[in-house]
């Protein structure tokens, strides 16, 4: 189906959007300048919705606005787009879909309209870096890239101006994929550690929920897999595609893997020497495995060189260990996108040194225990802030080796204060890192207002 025409197919319907955030709120303007019928739903009540100018916008285009408690209620237009956050299964759903209503989403819908190739990236940690570098790799070998999905930009309203040898890449939450009933041509899969088990119901439906990245590909369509993370590893006997291993830690006969420092991809008993690893920018471990699975995905896409020319001079992405600047020899990094234990882990694993961290935030109720090896062998000071201060706390005394004088813990509640008492601790030479291993929902509307904060806060030391 094209995008017309499922824009055609929604004339005469009426529509609902639950959620007015960055997913729903191009769209709720495209279906309304097509004279659709929309009645945009959200949790927040008017006052506590913090732009009023575009709910004015909205309902001066035509949209009817069902705002705060009891925003749900009633629910039963012909089609019901959800964001990515809310569960499909709560009962408002249910009950809509009992009265004949389709469920659905922005993600769904254009992977059903998409006119071009689809490479979509997904995984605990990763992701949005994998994600860029896919991108990126593949603009400079000539493409036109459309980049979006959890990284920020819904691409449905803008599906029409694709063309069929453009490329979509896209990063796809678990939230996102959990409805999925459609695969991309080329699936990546980064890794899987526990994640966001406040939303899920446990392990068992993430990981179910990741899977509808691959599950639904035909034969001759690509699935990257982790061959180090047990999880990934064992998707391969699921997949109905060509499977490509990468490797970071084990020699591989057929996939990418390392040899000799070179990552280099072996393929039909041929091997090609792609990269060698002091070639990458990005510091951390991890960021040798997302290029891996990058020179994976793009195979075949993009030429050698353009990827050796490219990973020497990208620096990242932003709040992924970002440098924020060196003030009297100490250096600030913002990696607020950590908002778990295993992300936070992987970041204080890229420094050779000690570093002073500062960490808490928002509970999702995840296993905070196994961040206490990391905090003893990688960090020098703990600056603690937020919710999950206390169990993070709990996480380095309870941790083998864990001695007050080698790591003192400082708890303060206040964002602020705890990153200036970060500040007047450090000494010239040392790093600062913002590795929250938690969701900033506590004190911030996500980790981006967070990072932004922490960075105008060092900028002012
Ligand atoms: N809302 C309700 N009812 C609810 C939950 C939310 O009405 O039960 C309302 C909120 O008040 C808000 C609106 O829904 O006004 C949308 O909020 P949202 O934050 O859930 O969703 P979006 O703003 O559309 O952003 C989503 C992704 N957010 C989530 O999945 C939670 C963004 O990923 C993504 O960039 C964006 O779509 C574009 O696709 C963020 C994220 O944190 C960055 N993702 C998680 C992650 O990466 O770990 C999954």
């Amino acid at each position: 189906m094209t995008f017309t025409d499922y824009l055609d197919s929604l004339q005469g319907k009426t529509v609902a959007i639950i959620g007015i955030g960055v997913s729903n709120t191009p769209l709720i303007r495209l279906l309304l300048r097509r004279g659709i019928a929309v009645t945009a739903c959200d949790k927040a009540s008017r006052a506590q919705f913090g732009n009023d100018g575009l709910l004015r916008e909205l309902e001066a285009q035509g949209a009817v606005l069902k705002l705060g408690e009891g925003y749900l209620d009633g629910l039963n237009q012909d089609v019901i787009f959800r964001s990515p956050g809310i569960r499909p299964d709560i009962p408002a759903f249910q009950q809509a879909r009992e009265r004949g209503s389709v469920i659905t989403s922005e993600m769904e819908v254009f992977f059903h309209v998409c006119p071009c190739k689809r490479i979509a990236v997904t995984g605990s940690d990763g992701k949005t870096t994998t994600t860029t570098i896919i991108a990126r790799l593949l603009e400079r070998a000539g493409y036109t890239v459309h980049l979006g999905g959890n990284i920020g930009k819904p691409l449905l309203p803008e599906t029409g101006e694709m063309k069929p040898e453009d490329i979509a890449v896209l990063e796809l939450s678990s939230f996102q994929l959990m409805t999925m009933d459609a695969s991309p041509e080329i699936a990546v899969v980064t890794n899987l550690a526990p994640n966001h088990l406040d939303v899920h119901k446990g392990m068992e439906e993430y990981v179910a929920a990741k899977k509808n990245i691959f599950l639904h590909q035909s034969p001759e369509d690509k699935l990257v897999l982790n061959r180090d993370n047990a999880i990934t590893n064992a998707f391969a006997q699921e997949a109905p595609g060509q499977v490509t291993l990468f490797s970071r830690q084990n020699p591989l006969e057929s996939g990418v893997a390392i040899e000799d420092g070179v990552i280099c991809v072996k393929k039909d008993g041929v091997k090609r020497e792609v990269l060698p690893v002091e070639d990458i920018l990005l510091p951390g471990v991890h960021n040798i495995e997302n290029y891996e699975a990058a020179i994976a995905a793009v195979d075949g896409l993009v030429p050698d060189e353009v990827i050796r020319a490219f990973a020497k001079e990208f620096g990242g992405v932003e709040h992924r260990i970002e440098l924020v600047r060196e003030k009297d020899g100490v250096r600030y990094y913002n990696d607020s996108i950590a908002s778990s234990p295993s992300r936070t882990m992987a970041g204080l694993r890229s420094f050779r040194q000690k570093v002073i961290l500062i960490a808490g935030g928002y509970d999702k109720h995840l296993d905070y225990e196994v961040l206490g090896p990391d905090l003893v062998a990688h960090t020098k000071r703990l600056v603690l802030t937020g919710a999950t201060a206390g169990v993070i706390e709990a996480a380095a005394r309870h941790a083998e080796g864990y001695s007050e004088e080698a790591l003192p813990i400082t708890t303060i509640d206040d964002f602020g204060e705890a990153v200036r008492f970060a500040a007047s601790v450090a000494e010239p030479g040392d790093v600062v890192i913002l590795s929250p291993a938690s969701a900033s929902f506590d004190k911030f509307k996500n980790f981006m207002v967070r990072g932004d904060t922490f960075k105008e806060l060092v900028c002012s030391l």
